[in-house]
């Protein structure tokens, strides 16, 4: 294996990893194909920024003319939030990518690869893929999941979104052996509100507790990750019986339109911010800077201990 051929990590996030510093990843297909230009810009500098301030060091992840980036500059953010011409690169089209000297936004399950590949053991994102409403017949669960049985980071997230089937999603989660941790709330989230009706593993009411558990996780050498389900702050949670109908509206119009396979995360993703007026996206980035906040400060007893 020579890692050092594909993988460039940034000088900061290099130091930090070495001498046993917090590091926080960040994805950028929630940059690319999540939200519109210039919002993302100044999302991705602010994500960047609360992740600094809480004590930790950001390291968002690209593909950049086929090379695996770990810690982005501000032009190459820029270039990522244009998104002209950069693909959604999950774990199934990286070598074609780095091989192809392409460039691309990296998902959660890439995201997670390129961490681990980095030394790093926490990731903040929006929402996670899943198990699609209607998998059944379509097959469509995001790779996402496997990554999360397979690959040893700590993924903090606001649960996953009403376009997927949150109760399959949990279910698989079980059986691929993830822990799911509810950050201070017995629900699983639902991205946009508090509650999808489906539980968590365990209510961890701390940073500290969920940095126990993911220390005692990979002590015991389980392969794999961990999921934290951290609540979109009440003061911007939308209401579910809204979103919900948002969220069929969005689906029957991806039907209609016989989109399929990758494209459709980012499909209905642009769909709901359409169909919200905007109020959407304000819900989304706020709940992303909350789980920014939060894996910092899991990043911060992670390296205590
Ligand atoms: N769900 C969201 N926002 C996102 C995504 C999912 O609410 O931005 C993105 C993430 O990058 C996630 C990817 O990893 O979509 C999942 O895509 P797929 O379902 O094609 O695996
Ligand atoms: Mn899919």
């Amino acid at each position: 294996m020579n890692l050092k051929q594909y993988l460039d990590i940034a000088p900061e996030v290099k130091a930090a990893v070495d001498a046993g510093k917090p590091v926080v990843a960040l994805e950028s297909t929630i940059l690319s194909h999540g939200m519109p230009y210039p919002e993302n810009l100044t999302f991705a500098a602010e994500i960047e920024r609360i992740i600094r301030a809480a004590g930790a060091v950001p390291a968002t992840m690209a593909i950049i003319d086929g090379r695996m980036k770990v810690g982005l500059s501000a032009g190459e953010l820029e270039l990522m939030c244009r998104g002209e011409g950069v693909t959604k690169v999950s774990r199934r089209d990286l070598p074609i990518l780095l091989a192809q000297g392409g460039t691309g936004a990296t998902t959660v399950a890439s995201t997670m690869i390129l961490a681990s590949l980095a030394g790093i053991r926490v990731f903040a994102t929006g929402g996670i893929g899943g198990v699609h409403r209607g998998a059944e017949t379509s097959m469509d669960i995001s790779a996402d999941l496997q990554e999360l049985a397979h690959t040893p980071v700590a993924v903090v997230c606001a649960g996953a979104k009403m376009i997927l089937d949150i109760g399959l999603t949990l279910e698989y989660l079980e059986t691929m052996g993830v822990p799911v941790l509810g950050f201070n709330t017995d629900d699983f989230p639902a991205f946009y509100c508090r509650k999808s009706g489906f539980g968590v593993d365990y209510n961890a009411p701390t940073a500290l507790d969920v940095a126990r558990v993911a220390k005692t996780k990979w002590d015991l050498g389980l392969a794999g990750g961990m999921l934290i389900g951290n609540p979109v702050p009440e003061e911007y949670a939308m209401d579910f019986n809204e979103m919900s109908a948002i969220i069929d509206k969005a689906l029957a119009s991806a039907a209609e339109a016989g989109v399929r396979g990758k494209n459709i995360t980012p499909y209905l993703l642009a769909h709901i911010v359409e169909y919200t007026g905007g109020r959407s996206l304000a819900t989304n980035i706020q709940l992303a800077y909350n789980n920014a906040r939060v894996a910092a400060a899991i990043a911060v007893e992670l390296a205590k201990l």
